[in-house]
């Protein structure tokens, strides 16, 4: 029997390997307990913001209740192939070849808002490839940002937040940047988070990494 069409994925995207996921979610755990631990961070917590009800009893890694399963970037999601071009994306040259193969990521910043806790992924011109060319438009109809701008790892999200924010809130910084906005310098962190911390405004913190943190991955699809 011959099938006449591929089974589309929940999501394409490039899977973290075990090392470097295990790796990740700890450089996370330091992140968020370096930022509570901030004089600066403590004090422009707005009431009820983070979990805040009790500032001495604020802990980051409780508020942030969900992670994902498996750490990943998603490059297209299909909804098994409910979304619109879904289909044509999975037909793509590059996305047949690159199917399987492994790629680094490159990790920039780590960023923390009251919604989501994920990592800027800069995505290499091989990994730009297969991303899809209106996945920024998707979010940010009016604004013309650089391709690959909503690259990002997921590392956890609020009790009532879907996944799908965090690439959103990357978007709302990279928007604010690209404004010229360059966010508030308020600190530095240090050990294996080490760089500058910038604050935007509503609760959104990013990390600039003094040295990019660089991850294994596979590119492929989830079909769970
Ligand atoms: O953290 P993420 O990128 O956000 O990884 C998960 C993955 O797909 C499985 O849910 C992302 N996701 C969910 N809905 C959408 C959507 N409408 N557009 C883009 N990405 C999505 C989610």
């Amino acid at each position: 029997p011959t099938l006449e069409k591929d089974l589309l994925p929940l999501y394409f995207g490039w899977f973290l390997a075990k090392r470097d996921e295990d790796y990740l979610r700890k450089t996370s755990h330091e992140f968020l307990e370096q930022l509570g631990n901030l004089k600066a961070f403590k004090k422009r917590l707005q009431p009820c913001m983070f979990g805040s009800e009790d500032k001495h009893k604020l802990d980051l890694m409780k508020y942030f209740a969900k992670s994902p399963n498996i750490l990943h970037c998603t490059s297209k999601f299909c909804d098994y192939g409910k979304i619109v071009g879904s289909e044509e994306y999975a037909q793509q040259e590059a996305v047949k070849k690159a199917y399987s193969k492994g790629y680094t990521l490159h990790l920039s910043a780590l960023f923390a808002t009251p919604r989501t806790v994920g990592a800027q992924v800069e995505l290499t011109a091989d990994q730009l490839l297969l991303w899809p060319s209106d996945a920024e438009k998707e979010v940010m109809p009016k604004d013309t940002l650089p391709r690959g701008s909503r690259a990002h790892i997921t590392l956890g999200t609020a009790a009532d937040v879907q996944d799908v924010q965090t690439g959103i809130d990357l978007l709302e910084f990279v928007k604010l940047q690209q404004s010229g906005k360059e966010g508030e310098n308020l600190g530095e962190m240090s050990g294996s988070v080490a760089g500058k911390v910038s604050y935007y405004d509503n609760g959104m913190w990013m990390l600039n990494l003094s040295q990019k943190i660089e991850v294994r991955s596979i590119f492929s699809g989830y079909y769970g």
